[in-house]
């Protein structure tokens, strides 16, 4: 009795000693430097989005996003944490696109990306090869035969290949979808999630026209800037989950593939 007495004495004292230490904030000792992955679960999940720094590409930008993290409080100067401000454009890095991006209409009436359908941001999805001598026309959506019933659709592109969203420099001539080749995957497919490897799912000479047939319906949901480097083409389940922010016409999200 007495035993299990003196044990819980020294194990309150243990605690105590620890609250003390934590309350001194000594600074912890062989803190190894954080890593970050692409890959998790043994390479089950894969990670298809960029992480949002200062050295990423910016639309029509030299400069990159520049500084999107900002203390405004700091341990340093006293304060009990450390605080930040974030302050980037609505479409940095991997990031969706609502209907609101494009139609003064769809603005108004409020089909912000807090609209998008969660469930066309959530299920299977097919990675696809994009041939890489040509921008996407209804000619290349025609030639990847995508079935009838496959919702999702990433399309991989020279993009990847030439690593462009690692580039701070903006690059206009990127691959993207002419307006022909939107129109025919809205007329041919069932395709309702379509996802590009750059900072737009458009061609840079056919912006507007292309964006407009993609979003006219409202019922298909625009994803750019996914990181599809090093991932066979296939079926895979894809989990998009933008951030909810009312009156947005674009917001980043976290996007992962699970094979
Ligand atoms: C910390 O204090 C210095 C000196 O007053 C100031 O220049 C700096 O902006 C402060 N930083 C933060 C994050 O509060
Ligand atoms: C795709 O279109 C852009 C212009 O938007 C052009 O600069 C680029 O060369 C085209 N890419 C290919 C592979 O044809
Ligand atoms: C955040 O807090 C830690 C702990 O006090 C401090 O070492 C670090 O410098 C702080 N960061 C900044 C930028 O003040
Ligand atoms: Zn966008």
């Amino acid at each position: 009795m007495a035993r299990t007495m003196r044990r819980v004495q020294i194990l309150l004292l243990l605690q105590l000693c620890k609250w003390v230490i934590t309350l001194e904030a000594r600074p912890l000792a062989d803190v190894p430097i954080a890593v970050t992955r692409e890959f998790y679960g043994n390479g089950r999940i894969f990670d298809i989005t960029h992480r949002i720094n200062p050295e990423m590409p910016s639309w029509d930008s030299k400069n990159g996003v520049g500084q999107v993290v900002k203390l405004v409080a700091s341990m340093k100067n006293g304060s009990n944490d450390n605080l930040s401000e974030m302050k980037f454009s609505s479409h940095t890095g991997t990031h969706v696109d609502a209907p609101s991006h494009f139609f003064e209409e769809y603005y108004e009436a409020g089909y912000d990306t807090s609209t998008l359908d969660m469930k066309t941001l959530n299920g299977p999805a097919l990675l696809v090869d994009v041939p890489r001598n040509s921008n996407i026309t209804a000619e290349v959506v025609k030639s990847l035969k995508i079935p009838k019933g496959i919702h999702r659709v990433l399309f991989r592109t020279l993009n990847t290949d030439r690593k462009l969203m690692f580039k701070k420099e903006f690059d206009s001539s990127y691959v993207g979808f002419l307006s022909d080749g939107a129109k025919w995957l809205v007329q041919n497919t069932d395709i309702k999630l379509v996802g590009l490897d750059y900072l737009s799912v458009a061609a840079y000479t056919d912006l507007v026209q292309t964006h407009r047939v993609l979003l006219k319906s409202r019922e298909i949901v625009i994803v750019e800037g996914l990181k599809l480097d090093d991932i066979k083409p296939g079926l895979y389940d894809l989990h998009c989950l933008p951030m909810r922010v009312l009156g947005a016409e674009g917001t980043p999200t976290r996007c992962i593939l699970m094979g």
